[in-house]
């Protein structure tokens, strides 16, 4: 078989479903505390989550208010990586903020 025609039959195994696993998903949730302050939760939204900044504010304010918060659905590498920057960006900023994630 050539090439061209095994990467043609991969592709129809594909579209058919049966051979690709949708990934697991896992939500990245911030958590509320007194000391961080607003500012600095809306630039990690906008910066590690890409969040724009009307989105960033109101993610930030439902957390304040409601305890948690999602900042958002990835796939678990990902997501561990932002939970990871989050908790190194708030110690380098000195506030306790806390990110977790779970599969959805
Ligand atoms: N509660 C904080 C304050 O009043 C703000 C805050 C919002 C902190 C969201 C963490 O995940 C958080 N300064």
């Amino acid at each position: 078989m050539s090439q061209y025609e095994s990467e043609v039959e991969e592709s129809v195994s594909s579209e058919t479903g049966e051979e690709v696993e949708e990934p697991p998903m896992y939500k990245v949730m911030l958590l509320n505390d007194d000391y961080t302050t607003m500012e600095f939760v809306v630039e990690i939204l906008m910066l590690v989550f890409n969040k724009p900044p009307e989105e960033a504010v109101e993610i930030m304010l439902n957390v304040h208010q409601k305890g948690i918060g999602i900042c958002g659905v990835y796939t678990y590498e990902v997501s561990e990586t932002k939970v990871n920057t989050v908790h190194s960006l708030a110690r380098e900023h000195g506030f306790p903020l806390k990110c977790t994630m779970e599969e959805e």
